[in-house]
């Protein structure tokens, strides 16, 4: 007979537990590894007995067989079938044998009479349940197991007396986690695992981080590099900034950290070089008419990926006096890279020269052009039409094509009131020829002064009416 105490009695139930898991055909390795034992009913909690008071229970007796030559005794068994139990408690049954050579095995269970039906467990989770620390407690969760009763007897959740709850922190080594049930027919039920947590204090190594690097495009990728560990099979590699992002001009490191699940981390850097190769954006105005030599604009703004684009200039620049017809600007910055960008607009000057038939363009000829008579008179009373005699164009070039006339015979005109009408026309090699005379309508004989009103006949390229 073997003498343990009450400890030594829960530490060999918990063994088993563990070595039997949840068959009932195991070996007791942990107790003596020569040892078969056959029909130890662990994993159960207990064994219910249908009862209605105290009275005898049955159940198969578990036998067990060693490897050491010799018989095998059964040194210990503290009840047997046919025994009588109480109502409503949990006894404990213990058996132990010793084979020839001295070796012991050990198995235990509790019988239990009670009131038909027991507590079914749901979502007991699966023993060991594991986690790694670098030294600090871990808090570990898992689903809590719930439990109903077959008898249809209510589950007296009240009764529900966890050892530890999930998202508690738990130290490094072995935590057993206990969950009871009880119902109100006074059946029992337990639910019990092994939290195991794992010590690992070293870092993951990191892999194929990148070389320094120089790139001309902001946006940059790389491979992120790999990490390995002593424990966890996938620690986590991140690197900041991360591949893909977009960098500044210059030199920025990129540092990556590959961190295990015991948050144990590891690094390493590099370098990206970001060498400036893109021009500057250079925002031009419109293109400008004016009916004036002298042209101003506002300064056009400029942007560039380096955040510098700097100063803009134009060439020829605001403010200068431009000719007649169309003069092309050219406005430029360069960034601190000496990346020029440029963009271009026009500006258009169409100065009303009454001399300016002197200039026309010596392919032209028009005809039926009214110049000389300041304005042509229409005798009129009110607004109304007016018609005139629309002049023509040739030119020895040929391909005279009429791009412009601001108003036609039949048209209706303000009375009292100058209004300028334009004819213009384009050649095959574009040139151009303009006529512009002034209608007005007014009273009969009034000689509104003639001499201040601009005329033109034959222009040069002053601008395209559209
Ligand atoms: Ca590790
Ligand atoms: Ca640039």
């Amino acid at each position: 007979m073997v003498i343990m105490t009450n400890w030594t009695s829960i530490l060999f139930l918990f063994l088993s537990l563990y070595i039997f898991a949840d068959e009932t055909n195991a070996t007791v390795t942990d107790v003596n590894s020569v040892y078969t034992v056959i029909n130890c009913p662990v994993g159960v909690g207990y064994i219910p007995i249908d009862a209605t008071g105290n009275g005898p229970a049955t159940w198969i007796e578990p036998t067990a067989t060693s490897t050491n030559a010799g018989d095998i005794t059964l040194v210990t068994r503290t009840r047997q079938p046919g025994d009588t139990f109480m109502f409503n408690e949990n006894t404990q049954v213990t058996y132990q044998w010793q084979d020839a050579a001295g070796a012991f095995a050990l198995c235990q269970f509790w019988i239990r009479l009670q009131t038909p039906g027991v507590i079914t467990v749901n979502s007991c989770p699966t023993s060991p349940m594991t986690a790694t620390s670098n030294g600090s407690p871990v808090v570990v969760t898992w689903t809590t197991p719930t439990a109903t009763s077959t008898s249809g007897a209510t589950v007296n959740s009240a009764s529900l007396s966890p050892t530890h709850y999930p998202g508690w922190t738990f130290i490094a080594g072995d935590t057993v986690v206990e969950y009871y049930w009880q119902d109100t027919n006074d059946n029992y039920a337990n639910c019990i695992f092994t939290i195991s947590v794992i010590l690992d204090q070293q870092s993951p190594s990191l892999n194929n981080c990148p070389s320094d690097m120089s790139v001309s495009s902001n946006q940059v990728h790389w491979t992120d590099p790999t990490a390995t560990d002593n424990i966890d099979t996938s620690p986590t590699v991140s690197c900041i900034p991360p591949s893909g992002e977009f960098f500044s001009t210059g030199d920025t490191t990129v540092t990556c950290i590959a961190t295990d699940d015991a948050t144990n981390t590891a690094t390493c850097t590099f370098t990206v070089t970001l060498v400036d190769v893109i021009p500057p954006t250079v925002n031009c105005p419109d293109n400008i008419m004016s009916s004036e030599n002298v042209v101003n604009w506002m300064t056009p703004t400029a942007s560039d990926s380096s955040g510098i684009a700097g100063v803009v200039s134009c060439d020829p620049p605001s403010g200068g006096s431009f000719p007649n017809g169309e003069t092309i600007v050219t406005c430029t910055a360069t960034d601190g890279a000496g990346n020029t960008g440029m963009c271009t607009f026009t500006v258009t000057v169409a100065v009303t020269d009454p001399n300016s038939a002197l200039n026309a363009d010596s392919a032209f000829t028009v005809s039926n052009c009214p110049v000389g008579v300041g304005y042509i008179p229409i005798d009129a009373t009110g607004d109304g039409p007016a018609t005139w005699i629309e002049p023509t164009a040739t030119s020895t070039n040929g391909g005279v094509t009429r791009i412009a006339r601001t108003h036609q015979p039949g048209d209706t005109f303000i009375f009292n009131q100058n209004t300028q009408v334009t004819y213009q026309w384009e050649d095959a090699a574009n040139k151009f020829a303009t006529c512009q005379f002034t209608i007005r309508l007014q009273n009969a004989g009034e000689n509104y002064p003639k001499g201040v009103i601009s005329y033109l006949r034959i222009a040069v390229p002053l601008y395209k009416y559209s």
